[in-house]
């Protein structure tokens, strides 16, 4: 493609993927609010803020495709998550709708389905059971994907990622961790498809320990590699082993699940 939008660029992933993505298109548009550093020649840099509607709309336009990473990653106050994750989707979807529907990724999360017991296997099809605000917002934003489908033919593939970091960090990433590499293949095939739909795809590797089963999306064409299982002996050497009662135990969403509701200062 000619040009794809990576929002969220300055963030862990974003910065990660600023260079594994680069084969995807001739240039690469990458935004953020905090500061990403200079261009590179394949690349063009905007810093907005996502809740801004009127920069959000000059963001997409002339993009063929979005990585949307950009939002608030983590439980906080409603007000940030509101405008990051919930204006700034919907501004993100409305800039779309008005610029040809560009193909999208939306960074969805497992803490959309947080409150699901980690001793049940779920699919693609299983109702949300997000485990706090931040969860909230991400159930939203699935909720305006499914509707930009169904009314406009808008195309998204909604990714609940689990932990995609380096390394899974504890016990509960054994079962949740996707490695960078399984996550560009899945990039590649979701840009590559030609059609796309608005599937629902859990982000994880091919670890012995998951909780989630993708085989509704096997038509994708994604086969992940990795496995978290080369990790185990080190997180059980370098990590208290949790409780059997403790949340991180329990629920998908781990400690998620029993953090509070945050204050606004
Ligand atoms: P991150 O927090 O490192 O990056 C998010 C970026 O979004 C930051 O650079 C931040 O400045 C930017 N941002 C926040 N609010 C903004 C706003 N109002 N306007 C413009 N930019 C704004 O998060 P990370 O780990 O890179 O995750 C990327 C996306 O994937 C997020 O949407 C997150 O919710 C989702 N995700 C990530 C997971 C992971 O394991 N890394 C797991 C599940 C979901
Ligand atoms: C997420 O949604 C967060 O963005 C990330 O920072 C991790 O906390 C991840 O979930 C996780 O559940 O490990």
């Amino acid at each position: 493609m000619k040009r794809l939008l990576i929002t969220g660029a300055a963030g862990g992933l974003g910065s990660v993927m600023r260079t594994r993505l680069a084969h995807l298109a001739d240039t690469l548009r990458l935004s953020d609010m905090s500061d990403m550093g200079e261009a590179a020649a394949n690349e063009e840099i905007v810093q907005c803020d996502l809740g801004d509607a009127q920069a959000v709309e000059a963001l997409v336009e002339g993009c063929d495709g979005i990585v949307h990473f950009g939002g608030k990653s983590t439980e906080g106050p409603w007000s940030v998550i509101n405008n990051a994750n919930i204006q700034g989707v919907m501004n993100l979807y409305e800039a779309a709708r008005k610029h040809g529907m560009p193909r999208i990724l939306f960074a969805s999360s497992n803490h959309a389905i947080g409150f699901y017991p980690q001793s049940q296997v779920i699919d693609n099809t299983v109702y949300p059971r997000p485990d706090g605000l931040y969860g909230i917002s991400k159930v939203f934003g699935e909720a305006v994907a499914n509707a930009y489908h169904d009314k406009f033919g808008q195309e998204t593939a909604i990714v609940r990622i689990g932990s995609s970091f380096p390394e899974p960090a504890n016990h509960r990433m054994l079962s949740t961790w996707l490695s960078y590499d399984d996550f560009v293949r899945m990039i590649e095939r979701i840009f590559d498809v030609p059609k796309l739909g608005c599937p629902i795809i859990y982000g994880a590797s091919a670890n012995s320990a998951s909780f989630w089963d993708n085989s509704k999306v096997d038509w994708l064409g994604w086969r992940p590699q990795d496995n978290s299982e080369q990790f185990r002996a080190q997180i059980d050497a370098t990590t208290p082993k949790p409780a059997p009662d403790a949340a991180d135990v329990l629920y998908q969403g781990g400690l998620f699940c029993t953090d509070g509701i945050h204050s606004e200062d």
